[in-house]
């Protein structure tokens, strides 16, 4: 069938609004048609050409919602006319990964998703007989796009596509890894570094937990008052301080005389390896945990003095939040279908497929939380 995408057919090329081929779901795979899709940064990471895997031509996009309009052979978890949201982190339930319980990284189609590829190794994108790939398993910038069956969360019907697209990467990623992957308790306190779409949601996500101290860190003080919209308690620029940041903010969080100082958890939500390192060590002596979510340049290496680590510090990486997403993706749809969570004001721009490089352009000069592009 003919569908309408947003191709990128070079590195470092505006995305070309056209008319692709798709062809219709294979054994497992469901058709979805995509109402809306977020913008965000690791699109336009692979569309820079700075990403090392990144496979062109291509259907970016895996921040998605959407409705199945068809099922392909032994299809049974999903059926026609569920809303569904796009997982680029699946879940089988039956790989070694997904049984262990320990970890979100669902392993049954890992090898063929990173290959531009549906599991039976072939795509089902095409423009005039020339192959497309698929992005993240998801290719959300198209109208219609194939998945796994494996890779969809079912949803609520009466959510907004418009927003709840935003759950398919950022919402779920900074609230996932305050819950999932810190284990946040009422009564922590806690510093965010870098305040964009993924560092609001921590915020929000320690606000739901009932953390008491939120310090939010960010080069941009116009981040200070997004900061507080969703439950930031402080706020450091770092050019304000000099580089004492460390010492500064371990200060910051003492409340009693005789503490040491230090927080209970930290989140880079910046990609900067020098952040990471601030983050691991403005946290508490003995028990503090460091979460790094950013996703750092191709090459890049992280560094502190053992030390740091041997007095107890805790380094750890979270991917899509710890979520698994056919399980918790539906659930936080709830949450903000029950105002639990806040994702409308985030959504700072919305627009036709039409001008996605628009949203793009926005994004690179930081003047967007998230752009949603309307089908
Ligand atoms: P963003 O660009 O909107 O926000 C980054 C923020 O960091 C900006 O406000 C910027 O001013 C601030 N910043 C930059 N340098 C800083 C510094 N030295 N100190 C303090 N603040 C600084 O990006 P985003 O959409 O919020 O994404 C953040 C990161 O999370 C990206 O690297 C993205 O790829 C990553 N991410 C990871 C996952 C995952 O599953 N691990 C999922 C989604 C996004
Ligand atoms: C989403 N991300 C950044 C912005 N929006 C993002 C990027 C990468 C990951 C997660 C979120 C990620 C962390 C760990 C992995 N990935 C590896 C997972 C694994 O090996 O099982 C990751 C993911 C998907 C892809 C590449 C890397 C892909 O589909 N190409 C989850
Ligand atoms: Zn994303």
């Amino acid at each position: 069938m003919d569908v309408r995408a947003a191709v990128a057919f070079e590195a470092g090329k505006p995305l070309e609004v056209t008319t692709v081929q798709l062809e219709g779901p294979r054994a497992g795979e469901v058709l979805v048609e995509i109402k809306a899709t977020g913008v965000c940064h690791t699109d336009e990471f692979t569309l820079s050409g700075a990403d090392p895997e990144g496979l062109f031509p291509v259907i970016l996009g895996h921040e998605g919602a959407g409705v199945v309009v068809d099922v392909g052979p032994g299809v049974t978890s999903v059926k026609k006319g569920d809303h569904v949201i796009p997982l680029y982190t699946p879940e089988c339930r039956q790989c070694p990964s997904c049984l262990s319980r320990k970890t979100n990284l669902c392993t049954a189609i890992r090898a063929t998703q990173g290959q531009g590829v549906m599991p039976d190794g072939t795509s089902r994108f095409s423009i005039e007989g020339r192959k497309l790939h698929h992005y993240m398993g998801c290719s959300t910038f198209a109208n219609f796009t194939v998945l796994p069956e494996i890779a969809v969360a079912k949803i609520r019907e009466d959510a907004p596509f418009d927003k709840v697209c935003y759950i398919g990467c950022g919402v779920t990623t900074g609230i996932g890894a305050v819950i999932n992957t810190a284990k946040v308790e009422p009564g922590a306190k806690a510093i965010v570094f870098g305040l964009g779409g993924i560092g609001l949601n921590v915020i929000q996500g320690l606000r739901l937990v009932g953390a008491d101290m939120i310090i939010g860190v960010d080069v941009n003080p116009a981040k200070k008052a997004w900061g507080e919209r969703f439950g930031m308690t402080h706020f450091v620029n770092p050019n304000e301080v000099g580089d004492d940041l460390v010492p500064y903010l371990v200060n910051l969080t003492k409340t009693r005389e005789d503490q040491i100082g230090g927080a209970d958890y930290t989140f880079d939500c910046t990609g900067n390896v020098k952040v990471m390192r601030q983050a691991l060590e403005a946290c508490h002596r003995g028990w503090g945990q460091s979460i790094i979510i950013g996703v750092a340049p191709a090459g890049a290496e992280i560094s502190t003095r053992p030390f740091q680590l041997v007095t107890g510090r805790v380094w750890k990486g979270s991917a899509f939040g710890g979520a698994r997403g056919r399980t918790d993706v539906p659930k936080i749809v709830d949450w903000y279908m029950q105002g639990k969570i806040e994702i409308d004001p985030m959504i700072t721009h919305t627009m036709p497929l039409s001008d996605i490089n628009r949203a793009f352009e926005l994004m690179r000069a930081g003047e967007s939380i998230r752009s949603v592009i309307v089908y």
